[in-house]
């Protein structure tokens, strides 16, 4: 792992936030998360504050084999259309309480404000890979289009169902603002420096390094913003939220 300049310093048991005390009196600046053995995770959450960067790793640490999870290979007869056709026609729609509502191809995200950064995926299943993604800030998407100010959620609509049918239920998820404008919060277009595989959620995921892996919505068609996801689903804010998960799956 890389060391961070600014680091939590573990000593004697009692855990020092460098640079993260910053925060209080500056929310712009940010500090890195190392994980603190012998705190419990809801002990992590109560000193590390949320805009802190999850660490990030050498080119060495990158995993040979990252593993792939859920849908792999979308049904669903529009992206099989995109997807022929190299996403050349693919647009990526946010709109919602935004005051400019957007259609972006995947050039026009390229040109966007990006990030490359190498990452541990963390699923809550159990396992970890360590990867590198590259993509558009989604803070920068969000001001391009405007969030109006009743807007508390980002919603990702994504084109596959974890059933593999053509009208299964399609997978969605939400993160807050807080993760929305986090620094390392992507939308994902190459990963280990190629265009981002199938497997791995073609044309864009969201990275959002300080949630579970289940947050990180692949084959993204549609980002909303809204005040309240009660209306969306079965109103617990994901597909898997649905299903038991919780909403909030911070690390
Ligand atoms: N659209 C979509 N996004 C998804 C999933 C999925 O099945 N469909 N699975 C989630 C889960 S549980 C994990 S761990 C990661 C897996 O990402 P990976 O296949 O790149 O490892 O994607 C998340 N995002
Ligand atoms: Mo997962």
């Amino acid at each position: 792992m890389i060391r961070p300049d600014r680091r939590l310093l573990i000593l004697g048991g009692a855990a020092f936030l460098s640079g993260c005390d910053a925060l209080v009196r500056n929310p712009q600046a940010t500090c890195t998360v190392k994980k603190a053995e012998g705190l419990t995770r809801g002990a992590q959450r109560a000193v590390i504050p949320r805009t802190a960067l999850a660490p990030e790793y050498t080119e060495r640490e990158i995993s040979k084999n990252f593993r792939a999870n859920g849908s792999i290979d979308p049904a669903d007869r529009e992206y099989r259309a995109l997807r022929a056709n190299g996403f050349r026609d693919y647009r990526l729609v946010v709109d919602g309480l935004v005051e400019r509502p957007l259609s972006l191809s995947l050039a026009d995200l390229k040109r966007r404000p990006s990030r490359t950064q190498i990452t541990k995926h963390d699923c809550v299943e159990g396992w970890t890979s360590i990867g590198k993604w590259k993509g558009a800030r989604l803070s920068a998407i969000l001001d391009e289009a405007g969030l109006k100010p009743n807007a508390k959620y980002i919603m990702f609509y994504c084109f596959d169902a974890l059933d593999q049918t053509e009208d299964g239920e399609r997978y969605y998820t939400s993160i807050d603002l807080v993760d929305a404008f986090h620094a390392q919060t992507l939308l994902a277009y190459e990963m280990n420096g190629r265009p981002l595989p199938i497997k791995h959620g073609a044309p864009i995921r969201l990275r959002a390094e300080r949630q579970l892996g289940y947050k990180m919505a692949k084959y993204i068609k549609r980002i909303e913003a809204v005040e309240s996801f009660a209306h969306i689903g079965k109103g617990k804010g994901g597909y898997w939220e649905d299903r038991g998960y919780e909403w909030y799956a911070g690390i």
